[in-house]
């Protein structure tokens, strides 16, 4: 489910490359409500030509790097998913669901950061069942040292402190100062040379529509062995 209406999407169902256009829409749906920028679909376009190459589907490496993600934000003490456009209006309510199961705190961050987009996304996660949303507006007062684009801001109560942080879809810089700040850092990255991908402690070499609902399956299969064993 997205934060776009299904029934708005016109694609035929038996389209061979039905899915992938649906996927697409998301991101033209999310641009021209305000909160996916031009960039964000230049990005979309590069990760849909490496999902391509990679065969539309999870790979063994990939599985692994999901459960080692979800064992490192359970054992995490102030675990983090940052989400900016693209996330938001791909995964919106996975990525609330994900968060959460594993207690961990959303927090905006954006590349493009404008307070109308932190708003529009804010909305889009609470419309998703977010309770709270880090990172809107003033809440974003902390920086990150090293860092002099707009993802350097962020909150006191999310990635300042947090010990481990999930980016998805992001550029490479804020994870090398994130690791210099001796945080763990989880990349969602279709490709695997970009310097997220490379910088990351762990990363994700899958497509964000499929690793966040594996993540989701994975979490929930711990909880219930968790349960058991206990
Ligand atoms: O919303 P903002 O302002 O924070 O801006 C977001 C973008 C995505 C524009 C910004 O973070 C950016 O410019 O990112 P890059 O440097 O283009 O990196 C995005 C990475 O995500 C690229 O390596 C893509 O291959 C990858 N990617 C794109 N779509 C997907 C993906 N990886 C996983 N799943 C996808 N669906």
């Amino acid at each position: 489910m997205s934060s776009v209406d299904e029934e708005d999407i016109h694609v035929p169902k038996d389209h061979p490359r039905a899915e992938s256009i649906r996927i697409r829409e998301r991101l033209i749906e999310g641009f021209k409500e305000g909160f996916v920028v031009v960039a964000g679909l230049i990005a979309h376009g590069r990760g849909e030509a490496f999902d391509y190459i990679l065969g539309e589907k999870t790979h063994k490496f990939a599985k692994i790097a999901e459960e080692a993600a979800v064992a490192a934000l359970l054992l995490a003490i102030n675990p983090v998913i940052s989400v900016n456009g693209n996330t938001a209006a791909l995964v919106p309510h996975e990525i609330v669901q994900l968060s959460k199961l594993l207690n961990a705190k959303l927090e905006i961050n954006l590349f493009y950061r404008t307070k109308e987009r932190e708003e529009a996304i804010k909305k889009v996660l609470e419309k998703a069942g977010a309770e709270k949303v880090l990172g809107v507006g003033d809440s974003a007062s902390a920086t990150i040292p090293e860092l002099s684009h707009s993802r350097r801001k962020v909150d006191p109560e999310g990635v300042f402190i947090a010990d481990c942080v999930m980016v998805p879809l992001e550029d490479g810089d804020r994870t090398i100062a994130l690791r210099k700040l001796g945080k763990q850092v989880i990349a969602i990255d279709l490709n695997p040379l970009s310097r997220t991908a490379q910088e990351a402690s762990i990363t994700i070499v899958n497509n964000i529509t499929r690793a966040i609902p594996e993540m989701i399956q994975i979490t929930q299969n711990i909880i219930k062995l968790s349960a058991n064993a206990g």
